[in-house]
């Protein structure tokens, strides 16, 4: 079961081991999301709403990162249909393709299921021509060829790269988009001024209060997160983004240490 609440770090722990993806994680996944990323509803709505825009017919999408498939889903369900001329082929239908890529195993056998789940519900009243396939990878996403893209999904993924790794990936990501495509980089951010980094920080940890998480909870999964997931600051990631050779690139969605940026080809 994947509804299950996130109590993983509600007991003490003598040794607070590095964060993993691992089955228990999987398995209270969407619960501890939206209780510790304020906007995370926000985003995912927003994405579909960018795949409405920007997907381009007979191309692909990629969810970086999928955990349980939240994006893919919401790209799928906005993928319009009979987007350009009917060509023959795939019958003026979009004939596009999502790739969802996460290199926990335990993650990527949750997003099966609700893969599986999506295509028994979207299947009344569609034709299967109409389900845009998803191929779901269970990998490296830095190993993962981009090729003939228009939209490209990190969602809250590159923070667990290495960060002299993240140019080179990025520099993929845009190599890979169609003229026109975009990128959504969801990341938690950092900031120069000391005490804006405090009350950031601050204010999501009541943010997390708010949400049901303990005192306890919450340094604990701190802790467990140091060295694990590496924020930087918005202007680093903007710079990085243009150094790729995206032409646009801003901030579309933030919430304290938390941000969403669309950087378009
Ligand atoms: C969502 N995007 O719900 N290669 C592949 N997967 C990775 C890698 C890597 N190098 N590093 C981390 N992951 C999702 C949420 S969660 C964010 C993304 C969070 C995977 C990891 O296994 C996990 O599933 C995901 O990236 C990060 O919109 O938990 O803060």
């Amino acid at each position: 079961m994947n509804n299950d609440r996130d109590n993983i770090y509600a007991t003490p722990q003598l040794d607070i081991a590095g964060f993993r993806f691992d089955q228990a994680v999987a398995s209270v996944f969407p619960d501890m999301i939206k209780r510790s990323v304020p906007g995370y509803e926000t985003i995912i709505a927003m994405t579909g709403t960018l795949a409405e825009r920007y997907v381009q017919p007979n191309s692909r999408c990629y969810d970086l990162g999928c955990s349980l498939g939240a994006s893919t889903i919401a790209m799928r369900h906005h993928i319009p249909h009979k987007i350009g001329k009917s060509s023959g082929e795939g019958h003026g239908e979009s004939n596009c393709e999502i790739v969802a890529v996460d290199n926990s195993k335990d993650m990527l056998n949750q997003c099966r299921a609700v893969i599986q789940k999506d295509d028994d519900n979207s299947s009344v009243g569609r034709t299967p021509a109409e389900l845009t396939p998803v191929n779901l990878v269970c990998g490296n996403v830095q190993d993962v060829p981009i090729t003939n893209a228009s939209m490209v999904v990190l969602n809250f993924t590159l923070q667990f790269i290495p960060r002299e790794q993240r140019a080179e990936l990025l520099q993929r990501i845009a190599d890979g988009l169609l003229p026109g495509g975009v990128l959504v980089l969801s990341e938690k951010v950092a900031f120069d001024d000391q005490q804006h980094q405090e009350l950031m920080i601050e204010l999501h940890h009541n943010f997390k209060r708010a949400n049901g998480y303990s005192d306890l909870e919450i340094s604990q999964k701190r802790s467990a997160l140091d060295d694990v997931l590496m924020p930087e600051t918005l202007e680093t990631h903007r710079n990085r983004l243009r150094k790729a050779g995206f032409s646009s690139v801003d901030v579309w969605f933030q919430c304290f240490n938390f941000a969403s940026l669309i950087a378009l080809k």
